[in-house]
């Protein structure tokens, strides 16, 4: 068997070892947007260190833990943390957890994370819905042998984030009076922040947030067909749009004001998913 596919499906044997609860939606909480989890209807909580293989969270801000429970009787798994690139780990480690999610049963994923603004028109503070990626900076989860179990070889990638929960997001956030903005995310590897020239190259390309997680998770998620949906939390402006230094802890603190708000979004879309 492929070893890619043989930690995934052993990391899939100890999970049911200790729950075989049934999500329908997925949702990846990025940083310092962790707390929501904790305020859910909560099952099961399981930690990925006690899954042998499984990429454990490094980064401040990052529990690194499933949380399994119910969002108005919706069945859910939270990522409380991800893994990151940067953290060292392979990518197909990286979205081992997405994988997992699928393969527990969930359809519908919910990509969150901070992100910095490369369009200058974006506060901190502002939340913006994906509607594409930029993925090429940083190698393919599908690089290597095709998991054919999970998809196709060459795995299309048009409409990566599902129109119908884009409908969804807007009519939540409208309900809300939550000023939602539309964008494209871009990941770069990081660790390091994106210089001001970078943020330039980004905008030029057309991205409108800029961070290093998300899109991968969502090339990993499309390939086993699963529905999509991302937000960001700008939590700052790109370097060089002022010239403040940028650091993890503005970040953390900006998507901690940011809570309310979000926790919000995120229950409208939970609900509005799993009426579609
Ligand atoms: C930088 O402050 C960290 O915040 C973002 C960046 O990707 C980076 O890891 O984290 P999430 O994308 O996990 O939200």
């Amino acid at each position: 068997m492929n070893a890619v596919y043989e930690k995934l499906q052993q990391c899939y044997e100890s999970m049911q070892e200790k729950t075989d609860f049934k999500p329908l939606v997925a949702i990846v909480l990025g940083s310092g947007l962790g707390d929501y989890a904790e305020e859910i209807q909560i099952e099961t909580v399981v930690d990925y260190r006690d899954l042998p293989g499984f990429p454990v969270s490094t980064v401040e801000g990052h529990k690194g833990r499933f949380i399994f429970g119910y969002i108005e009787k919706v069945p859910v798994v939270i990522m409380q943390g991800r893994v990151h690139y940067y953290e060292g780990y392979d990518m197909t480690d990286v979205v081992l957890p997405i994988r997992l999610m699928k393969m527990m049963g969930a359809k519908a994923l919910i990509l969150t994370n901070a992100a910095g603004g490369v369009n200058d028109e974006f506060d901190a503070g502002d939340f913006m819905m994906i509607t594409d990626q930029i993925s090429t900076f940083v190698p393919s989860p599908l690089i290597g042998p095709n998991l054919e179990k999970l998809g196709e070889r060459f795995c299309d990638m048009t409409g990566i984030y599902n129109d119908r929960f884009q409908d969804v997001l807007l009519k939540a956030a409208r309900k809300l009076n939550i000023d939602l903005k539309e964008g494209i995310y871009v990941q770069l590897s990081g660790p390091n922040f994106e210089s001001p020239q970078e943020i330039k190259m980004c905008r030029i390309l057309g991205a409108d947030a800029v961070g290093m997680s998300t899109a991968c998770e969502a090339v990993a998620a499309k390939h086993m067909g699963m529905k999509i949906c991302g937000i960001s939390c700008i939590t700052n402006p790109g370097a060089g749009i002022t010239m403040k230094p940028l650091s993890h802890e503005e970040v953390q603190e900006t998507a901690d004001k940011a809570a309310p708000q979000f926790k919000a979004l995120i229950h409208a879309a939970v609900t509005g998913i799993a009426e579609l």
